[in-house]
């Protein structure tokens, strides 16, 4: 097959959300510059890109690490629809953020419409393990019944977080893939329309 010259690299469009203080911008920036930050600064909205290399294929992965404090329903709905798929964060230590990951689901899906969109659910601050409120079999049965995997992940020591960015930019590659065929399949029927026999 001939090689496409000059091909911008697939861009995946990932946003984080999630209640205030779970570790949204903490796992963001220690995927994206290996840091880990101490300090609670609330973010407002940030934006962040950059190249990586997907299953060998160079992609560039594009982060909104949204507000967990963002009052305003519609602003989010906005951050929501641009979104190809869905970091949702809570922090093992804080039932109430697990509890708010419901409503973040739900409206995750009001907005994209599609109960098979690209959405890991994440359980942070692993290396709390000592002030665990939210336990792995809670979490486990709430993935299981939304139909997406739970992970537990870490942005102070590092674990899982880079499984996390991969595994939903895995699950947004094979859904544009699944779209691609049908558009293809489509273009075909529609083409060759004028010979189908009914
Ligand atoms: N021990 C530990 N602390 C963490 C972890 N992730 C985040 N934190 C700390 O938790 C606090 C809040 O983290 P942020 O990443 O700012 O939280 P956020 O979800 O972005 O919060 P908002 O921007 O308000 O929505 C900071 O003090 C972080 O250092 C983690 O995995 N382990
Ligand atoms: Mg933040």
């Amino acid at each position: 097959m001939a090689k496409k010259l000059n091909q911008q690299p697939a861009l995946h469009k990932v946003i984080m959300v999630g209640s205030g203080g779970v570790g949204k911008s903490a796992l963001t920036l220690q995927f994206m510059y290996d840091e880990f930050v101490e300090d609670y600064e609330p973010t407002k909205a940030d934006s962040y890109r950059k190249k990586v290399v997907l299953d060998g294929e160079e992609v560039q992965i594009d982060i909104l690490d949204t507000a967990g404090q963002e009052d305003y329903a519609a602003i989010r709905d906005n951050y929501f629809r641009s979104g190809e798929g869905f970091l949702c964060v809570f922090s093992i230590t804080e039932d109430d953020s697990f509890q708010a990951t419901q409503e973040f689901r739900e409206q995750i899906l009001r907005v994209k419409n599609d109960e098979n969109i690209p959405f890991l659910l994440v359980g942070n601050k692993s290396d709390l393990d000592e002030k665990r409120k939210v336990t792995l079999a809670e979490a486990n049965s709430r993935a299981q019944q939304w139909n997406v995997p739970y992970v537990e992940t870490s942005a102070k020591t590092r674990e899982n977080v880079d499984k996390v960015f991969y595994d939903l930019m895995r699950k947004i590659t094979a859904l544009k893939a699944t779209e691609k065929n049908v558009n293809e399949r489509n273009d075909d029927n529609a083409a060759g329309s004028c010979c189908v026999i009914l």
